[in-house]
């Protein structure tokens, strides 16, 4: 089955590619030449994935998801949260969001955090979602180039490696998006029967 997949986001679309099983192919936005920017105008990762998915089913008509994710800081009271992708916008004494994130912990030792995602699946024109989560911690310093956002700065919780230090495979054994992802697929195949 195909489902295009509402991101601009292309490390999204690499990580939800190597997570779906063959029998699920996968658009993203620019592949089906569609130039959107989709906004995200509210305070959760929920309405903002329902957001997403509507906006490309009415402009298409097809069956499509989306996934709104973030990251959630204990020490901050959940921040940078629902604006994880546009957390030091508009800071330009700040090098990155991870460069800002580090800033604001660096003298606590309360770093536990966790990533989430929401996926919004939109099939026969009914929106269903499926969550997951990572628990983990927030490095002292950036360690890794791999992956993308703040991978360099989270270790999942059951690792001594920041997301930026390991391979896809490796970042699939603890991540937020591969178990939103595993949700959504016992789902495809329960109502396909496939
Ligand atoms: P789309 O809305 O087009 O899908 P986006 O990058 O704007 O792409 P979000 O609004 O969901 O996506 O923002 C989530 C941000 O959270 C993302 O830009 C990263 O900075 C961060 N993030 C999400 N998942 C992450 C992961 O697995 N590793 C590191 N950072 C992640
Ligand atoms: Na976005």
């Amino acid at each position: 089955m195909t489902l295009i997949f509402a991101t601009n986001n292309e490390n999204k679309v690499r990580e939800i590619r190597q997570a779906l099983p063959e029998a699920f192919e996968i658009i993203s936005l620019k592949e089906a030449g569609i130039l959107k920017d989709i906004p995200e105008p509210f305070d959760t990762l929920e309405e903002n994935a329902t957001e997403k998915s509507t906006v490309i089913h009415k402009m298409t008509g097809k069956n499509c998801f989306s996934e709104d994710s973030g990251l959630m800081v204990t020490a901050l009271d959940g921040a940078p949260g629902v604006k994880s992708a546009r957390f030091a916008d508009g800071e330009p004494e700040y090098a990155s969001n991870t460069d800002k994130l580090l800033h604001l912990l660096k003298d606590t030792q309360q770093r536990t955090a966790h990533f989430k995602t929401v996926i919004s699946l939109i099939i026969n024109a009914k929106e269903l979602q499926f969550e997951g989560i990572c628990t983990g911690r927030i490095a002292t310093e950036a360690q890794g180039t791999n992956g993308f956002g703040y991978d360099p700065v989270f270790i999942p919780d059951g690792s001594d490696k920041t997301f930026g230090q390991m391979s896809l495979e490796e970042k699939q054994e603890f991540s937020h998006r591969k178990k939103a992802v595993k949700k959504l697929v016992v789902y495809l195949k329960e109502s396909m029967q496939v």
